[in-house]
């Protein structure tokens, strides 16, 4: 089965917040911005602003009726600055006007006088300055200390992970309507409808009864509208009450890609300790998370961080430290994989470095310490029902990892400008919040007299096909035809207090709760059935493909029968459910407990192919054997996993921000900021989902597909590494991504004191291609 939106974006019908018929009245705001880093506001006057060509409205700080603020896990982050800027990119006013472009005009009329302040933009020089977000947690098992001297290789390092724009396809922005009673209803671009409602209604002074948020779909997300959707939401809302018109702000992407926070870049400290054999004894590991000027999500991702410390790997001692630094740039956000890819690409490193050491291949110290049943993380969870062994197996097996490797060895010996590498990446992902409190979720569905059915949950539709997969659930469990249900858009007044979409965990919560809600109507269908056939024994009933069943056999009614006749008899024939994950917790004095409902496992062989003349690769092929429990829906599973694989890789070795000296994005066009392309992609993507696999805590036996293939990309990262140590096994490279072209060619010439080598006609033809 297809995703349900495929055909409507195929055809350019599905609408997003900027194709919503505008209202009358209709005005558009744009914000005014910090230039600098970091700066006490000296003056700023609006006066011009206002009676600039078709102004309706100038704000600041001080015409919020409200609280100016719209941090959530940390009340930090004003909406509009009050006196102090903190990054560049920071918003300070708001105009609203008859159209975008006087809007845009009218920014130019505000004064804004700045007193520069000192500046800091690195994670480490903030730790030390104790400009820290948090308190550093620590996650620790076994002994690290005492565990030293039982090693026999002990290697030290430092790796560098970059950040990532999240570039979805649909820009942040927000409609924000006046009602009657000065209620507002919110068409936003976010993840999470409630952290929208509660934040306008801080902002408001209004009872969230009075904010209604709806959304219907958004063009992508990746965690980037898990709360970065917030402040464009408010600021339309803000305009809208205090103007009492509908509002509309869509960031255009040049100010989308400056303006919002991106994936935590971290630069992090490793010591690990391991027997000859390749037994990793002791992992010592300090991440410093660079969280940007303002909390965010920063502290939730900082604790992934720390939960995926050791990867894949089962390590007897351990001691994480995670460090959340407060820098002038713009707050980091969510981003697919939450922390968990910053340390995994830390781990891998480690294994690499060690790996060298001990003079041994990266795999066979993966393959040595990877989880087995029963293994303890340091967050004091046992691995259950772990199916890391059978995909590492599994893939070895399938695609031929021995034969491969021979493969690559043999063209490494027989070229001397390319060079291929290969590298396996196993994964481990936890699924739940991390934030036990958001494990639940709710839904809503009416069967109408027609037997339609409604369905509306706190999930939000952004690509990832969650609306497909609630269409399902439904569709199964009440055992109706697909076309039966549709599934709504996601509104506050339908489904309440929503978790953010996000967590890979979107399918699993609401659609238990769908199944729930669908349950509690199968009970009343059959109850009601049993007395249309004039029979008492209602257990007896089953509906198969909207027939219904008595003690097995077929009877003449129907589910379009069965419905009119319900309602006639004042049946309800709505239901409303909550779920919430049983049995997990976490105890944050002591860092343990069982915060994660279950894992998600796979490995990927990833080959790439080098060109040591001008640093540029490709990458030959992703082959994954993923393990999603039983997949609702393959079709999306695979879709999910082949972009996650892509957009790993974009992280690990393409996509680079630089900022100038003073804290300015250089890389804020899609032009000098480099994302994948379809020439980027590998050749070939495999993902074989595990056979063996079964997840009965997953909806309908499923996993969760999200994030976790994200994580395959970091097998990029190491192929080409392995690719230039074939071609410079002297050096030892410096562990940071991304892996650029440009930056591999540096490297591999780094120290070089002949000069570059020239080639043979032959070998220059190979390259022209
Ligand atoms: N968002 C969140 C997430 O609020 N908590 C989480 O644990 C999480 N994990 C992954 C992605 N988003
Ligand atoms: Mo997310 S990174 O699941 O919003």
């Amino acid at each position: 089965m297809k995703n349900l939106d495929a055909a409507l974006h195929t055809r350019g019908e599905s609408r997003f917040v900027d194709d919503f018929t505008h209202p009358e009245g209709l005005l558009f705001a744009a914000p005014l911005v910090s230039p600098v880093a970091h700066g006490r506001i000296k003056v700023l006057d609006t006066e011009p602003a206002r009676s600039a060509d078709g102004v309706r409205g100038v704000f600041t700080a001080g015409d919020i009726p409200g609280e100016n603020q719209v941090g959530m896990i940390i009340p930090d982050e004003a909406l509009l600055a009050d006196c102090i800027v903190h990054y560049v990119g920071q918003p300070v006013a708001l105009v609203a006007a008859v159209s975008e472009e006087c809007a845009r005009e009218a920014l130019k009329q505000i004064r804004l006088e700045i007193e520069e302040l000192p500046a800091v933009f690195d994670p480490r020089q903030a730790a030390a300055r104790g400009e820290l977000i948090v308190p550093s947690r620590t996650f620790s098992l076994g002994d690290v200390g005492g565990a030293w001297n039982k090693c026999e290789v002990i290697v030290a390092g430092k790796v560098e992970s970059g950040g990532q724009e999240h570039v979805y396809l649909e820009t942040q922005g927000a409609l924000a309507m006046h009602e009657e009673e000065g209620r507002i209803k919110l068409f936003s671009a976010t993840q999470s409808l409630t952290v929208v409602q509660k934040a306008v209604a801080r902002l408001l002074g209004l009872p969230m009864h009075k904010v209604e948020v709806d959304v219907l779909r958004l063009g992508g997300a990746f965690g980037g509208k898990e709360y970065q959707a917030t402040p464009w939401a408010c600021m339309a809302a803000l305009a809208a009450h205090l103007l009492k018109k509908p509002v509309k702000i869509v960031l255009h992407r040049h100010d989308d890609m400056r303006l919002t926070g991106k994936r935590h870049p971290y630069s992090s400290d490793f010591k690990i300790g391991l027997k000859d054999s390749g037994e990793i004894i002791a992992y010592e590991v300090t991440f410093y998370q660079n969280a940007g000027a303002a909390a965010d999500l920063s502290p939730a991702i900082m604790e992934r961080t720390m939960f995926h410390a050791t990867g894949s790997y089962f390590i007897p001692n351990v001691r994480a430290t995670a460090v959340s630094c407060r820098t002038n740039l713009p707050p980091n956000t969510a981003f697919r994989g939450f922390g968990a890819p910053q340390a995994m690409f830390v781990m891998e490193a480690a294994i690499s470095r060690a790996a060298k050491a001990l003079g041994l291949e990266p795999a066979v110290i993966q393959e040595k310490n990877l989880l087995k049943e029963g293994d303890m993380f340091p967050y004091g969870m046992a691995a259950e029902n772990c199916q890391a062994r059978s995909c590492w197996e599994t893939a070895g097996r399938k695609y031929g990892f021995a034969k491969i490797s021979q493969r690559v060895k043999e063209f490494n010996a027989s070229t001397r400008m390319k060079k291929k590498g290969l590298a396996l990446m196993p994964i481990c992902f936890g699924i739940s919040f991390t934030n036990i409190a958001l494990n639940q979720a709710g839904a809503l569905v009416h069967i109408y007299t027609d037997g339609s059915v409604s369905v509306s949950t706190a999930a939000v539709e952004m690509g990832q096909g969650v609306k497909t997969k609630i269409t399902q659930v439904a569709a199964q469990t009440l055992s109706t035809d697909i076309k039966r249900v549709r599934v709504e858009s996601t509104n506050t007044t339908r489904v309440a207090n929503t978790s953010p979409t996000a967590a890979s965990s979107a399918a699993d919560l609401n659609g238990k709760a769908v199944e729930l809600a669908c349950r509690s109507l199968l009970k009343r269908l059959k109850a009601a059935a049993a007395e249309d056939l004039g029979e008492t024994e209602p257990e007896k009933v089953e509906i198969k493909k909207e027939v219904v069943f008595f003690d097995g056999r077929k009877t003449s009614l129907t589910w379009e029968k069965l419905i009119p006749s319900m309602y006639a008899r004042r049946i309800n024939l709505s239901a409303q459910a909550h779920y919430a994950t049983p049995g997990i917790y976490f105890d944050k004095k002591k860092e343990k407990g069982s915060p994660f409902f279950y894992h998600v496992y796979g490995t990927a062989i990833t080959e790439v192919t080098l060109d040591c003349l001008r640093g540029t690769y490709e990458v030959d092929s992703v082959k994954a054997v993923h393990d999603c429990g039983r997949s609702i829906n393959p079709l999306i599973d695979r879709g999910q996993a082949e972009g996650g694989i892509v957009q790993g890789l974009g992280w690990m070795i393409l996509e680079e921000l630089q900022y100038s000296e003073d804290g300015r994005l250089l890389t804020d066009f899609l032009s000098t900021y480099k994302v994948p392309d379809i020439y980027f992609v590998p050749r070939e993507i495999e993902v074989h989902f595990l056979e063996s696999s079964d997840n009965p805590l997953g909806i309908l036996n499923s996993k969760a597909i999200g994030e976790p293939p994200f994580m395959y990309g970091i097998g990029g990262f190491f192929a080409l590494l392995r690719a230039m140590e074939a071609f410079r096994p002297d050096l030892e490279f410096v562990l940071s991504a991304p892996l650029t072209p440009e930056k591999v060619l540096l490297t591999l010439y780094q120290g070089e004191e002949t000069e570059r080598p020239t080639y043979k006609s032959k070998e220059r033809k190979a390259f022209s291609k």
